[in-house]
Parts: structure tokens; C-alpha cells; sequence
């Protein structure tokens, strides 16, 4: 009888089994590890529906609709979009390392951030022009915090980017952030992945550098490149604080015309602040360019850094490693995430909280007791929920 009460269904997507609380991740590794073909291409690709198939084989296509269409897909919050979303990235990205196995790290992932009216966009406009006409395909997925508030941004982007936007070795694709944390985050790594699967060999990801969102791109970039203003001692303190510690690259934009002693400045400011930093990478450390975006001086500069940067790292074999670690990063992040949007959601949860809130207020209990209550009845209600399954 007791042992009834212990077995639960182990339901993966793939296979069900029953074994018991105790020995659940033992059991499940004993399982999988007969059947070492579960996680294979071919298993995967027989989850994802027809329709969806349909827009896989079409993904290289000239026409970027199919390629949009899986885009809007992986953006999307309905549950069996999420679904299909996960066997199609999944999908995607073991053929991706198969592919590298054979030709290593063809692909570059840009991160672009800093203040607003920095000219991150009319940066990547010239930027992405160079580059297609050395002969790569750009894509450029322009993220926007500030669009949910002011509706007007996007438009603005596609405006700026007016060239590239017509580019046929270039795809721009603004999007908006959800509301929910890392909702940007999910849909971008995965939003890559396609992108890369499309056959775009370069891959921008432009963010505004405000609160937490740069630090996350910094995850799903191989390399970060800050954009600022040229400025004088006062503003240069504001920009200088957090992110610059990031950048692998500070690029001085609007260094023209009346702007230029003061870019020069700024330039030097950055050097020597990067001389006091410990730098990120001891094989690296950021190097400080100026250009500018309208006249497109030195544009060139940046492309080769960002080669010299690539070329370094792929020696000590950081660029690979770094990779690695970001999946792995994300996969704890988006337990983190979908662990604690279950419980939030859960209906027994939602009617406890109100009242805890008001007893923490309050003083009568302390968030940790609050907090472990919560957590303690939402694994009861899921507990329950498995043994139902099983009567
Ligand atoms: N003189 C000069 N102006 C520039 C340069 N690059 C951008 N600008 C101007 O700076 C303003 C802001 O440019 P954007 O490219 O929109 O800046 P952004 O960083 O993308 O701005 P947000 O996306 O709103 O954060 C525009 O008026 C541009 O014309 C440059 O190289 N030189
Ligand atoms: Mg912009």
C-alpha cells in the first residue's frame, strides 16, 4: 500500500514510466541511459506537427516568411506554440552541432547595447550594410524595452535601418519585450537559433542598456560591444558605471564634425579606465574605437576588432566554452523562471498569498517562513495531483 502511494507516473514528453519519490533521477537516468537514441534529430523531429515541418524545410528559403512565421511562433505564449517551440530549437540546434563538428563556429552572435540615442541603430545600419557587402547575411533582432510604453519605437528602428531593411542579404526584426522577466531573453536565444538556421552568419542583437536587460544579452552574445555618445567628464561618470565592465568593446559613436574633439576625448577617458579595470578576459582586454555612423568612418575599424576578438577567443577556446556555459546558464534560468510562474500560477498558491503578504507586512511571520509555507503547499498540491493520476 505504501509503495502505491510512492509511485508516481514519470511522464518526460517522450516516455512515461512509473517509479517511485525515492528513486526518481536515479531511475531516470538508468532509463535513458538504454536508450541513448531518445534526445536523437529524428526523435525530436517527430514531435514537431506537419504545419510546422512545412515552415522547417522552407527556413533557408529567400522568402523570410517561413523564417518570420517560426519567429512569431517561438514570441508566442500559447502553451502549445511553447510546446512545438522547444522540439523545433531543440531540433534545430543538434543539427547546428553536428554542422560544427564539421566547420567550426561559423556563426557570430553580436550583442549591441548602450544609452538610448547612442545611435545603436544608425550604428547597425552602416554596420550591417559593410558587412553584407563583404558578402555575409546579417541578421539584426533590434530589442525594445521601451516599446510597450511608448508603442513608437519599433517603427522608429525600421526607419533607421531603412537600407539594411531592403537588404536581401539582411533580415531586421524588431520585437517587443514581454512583460514577464526573461520573457525577452527565451524568445532572442531561441530567435537565434533560427536565424542561424535561415543561413545568416551574423547575428545582431541590439538592446538599450537599461536595468537588468544588458546583462542578460551578455548571456546570448559571443561578443559585447557598448555604443555610447561622445561626452564630457560629467555624463562620462553615468555611462561608465556597470556595463562598461561588460564590453569587450566600447565604440565612441558621432565621432564627426563638431563632435570629434570631444569623441576624442571620450575615447581616452575609456582607455584609461580600462587600464584600472580587471579586465573580463585575460587573454583580452577591451579595446576602445571611435567612428561614425552617418559619414561611416572607421566603421571598418569595429568589423576587424570584433575579427580580432573572434580569432583570440577561438584560440584558447574560449568562444566554444562560452557557448556551452550560456545553454547550460539557461537551462537553470528557465527552471528558475518556469518553476516560479507554476507556483505563482497555481490557484491554491494564489489564494495564500494575499493573506501571507499581509502577515509578513504585518510582522507576524518572516518572509522566509512565508516563503517556505507557500513553497511547502504548492509541492503538496502537485504531490497530490501525480497520485490522482494513478487511482
Ligand atoms: N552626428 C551623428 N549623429 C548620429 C550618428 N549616429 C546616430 N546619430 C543620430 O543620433 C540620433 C539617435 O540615433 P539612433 O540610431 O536612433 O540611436 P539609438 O541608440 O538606436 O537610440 P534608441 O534605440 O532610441 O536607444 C539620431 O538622430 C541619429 O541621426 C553619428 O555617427 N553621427
Ligand atoms: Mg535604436
Amino acid at each position: 500500500m505504501i509503495n502505491n502511494i510512492n509511485k508516481i507516473v514519470f511522464n518526460s514528453g517522450f516516455k512515461r514510466f512509473y517509479t517511485s519519490y525515492d528513486n526518481l533521477g536515479r531511475n531516470f537516468l538508468k532509463n535513458y541511459k538504454d536508450v541513448k537514441s531518445l534526445y536523437s534529430p529524428e526523435n525530436i523531429y517527430k514531435k514537431i506537427t506537419d504545419d510546422n515541418k512545412k515552415l522547417l524545410e522552407n527556413i533557408k528559403s529567400e522568402n523570410t516568411i517561413y523564417l518570420s512565421k517560426l519567429i512569431t511562433k517561438v514570441e508566442s505564449t500559447r502553451d502549445d506554440h511553447q510546446e512545438q517551440s522547444r522540439y523545433i530549437i531543440s531540433y534545430l540546434q543538434s543539427l547546428q552541432q553536428k554542422e560544427k563538428n564539421e566547420d567550426k563556429n561559423k556563426t557570430y552572435r553580436i550583442g549591441i547595447t548602450g544609452p538610448p540615442g547612442a545611435g545603436k541603430s544608425t550604428f547597425i545600419e552602416s554596420f550591417g550594410k559593410h558587412l553584407t557587402s563583404l558578402g555575409n547575411k546579417v541578421a539584426v533582432l533590434a530589442i525594445d524595452p521601451s516599446s510597450i510604453r511608448t508603442g513608437g519605437s519599433i517603427m522608429g528602428d525600421k526607419t533607421r535601418m531603412q537600407q539594411l531593411s531592403v537588404d536581401p542579404n539582411a533580415y531586421v526584426r524588431p520585437s517587443a519585450t514581454r512583460g514577464f522577466l526573461g520573457g525577452i531573453t527565451k524568445g532572442t536565444s531561441d530567435t537565434i537559433v533560427l536565424c542561424e538556421s535561415a543561413g545568416f552568419n551574423i547575428i545582431i542583437v541590439e538592446t538599450v542598456g537599461v536595468g537588468q536587460s544588458e546583462v542578460s544579452i551578455e548571456h546570448l552574445v559571443d561578443v559585447f560591444c557598448l555604443i555610447v555618445p561622445p561626452a564630457n567628464g560629467d555624463e562620462l561618470q553615468g555611462l561608465k558605471k556597470g556595463i562598461s565592465e561588460l564590453a569587450d568593446l566600447v565604440v565612441v559613436n558621432k565621432a564627426d564634425g563638431d563632435l570629434l574633439p570631444k569623441a576624442r576625448f571620450t575615447v581616452s577617458e575609456y582607455l584609461s579606465a580600462f587600464k584600472i579595470q580587471r579586465p573580463k578576459n585575460l587573454k583580452w582586454i577591451p579595446r576602445v574605437l571611435s567612428c561614425s555612423s552617418v559619414t561611416k568612418e572607421h566603421i571598418d575599424n569595429v568589423w576587424n576588432e570584433m575579427l580580432n576578438f573572434k580569432k583570440v577567443m577561438m584560440e584558447t577556446g574560449d568562444f566554444t566554452r562560452k557557448r556551452a556555459e550560456q545553454k547550460e546558464l539557461f537551462m537553470k534560468k528557465l527552471i528558475e523562471e518556469e518553476l516560479s510562474m507554476m507556483l505563482l500560477n497555481n490557484e491554491e498558491v494564489q489564494k495564500l498569498i494575499p493573506y501571507f503578504e499581509t502577515q509578513v507586512r504585518d510582522g507576524i511571520i518572516s518572509p522566509s517562513l512565508a516563503s517556505n509555507e507557500i513553497i511547502k503547499t504548492f509541492m503538496e498540491y502537485e504531490r497530490n495531483k501525480k497520485e490522482e493520476v494513478l487511482h
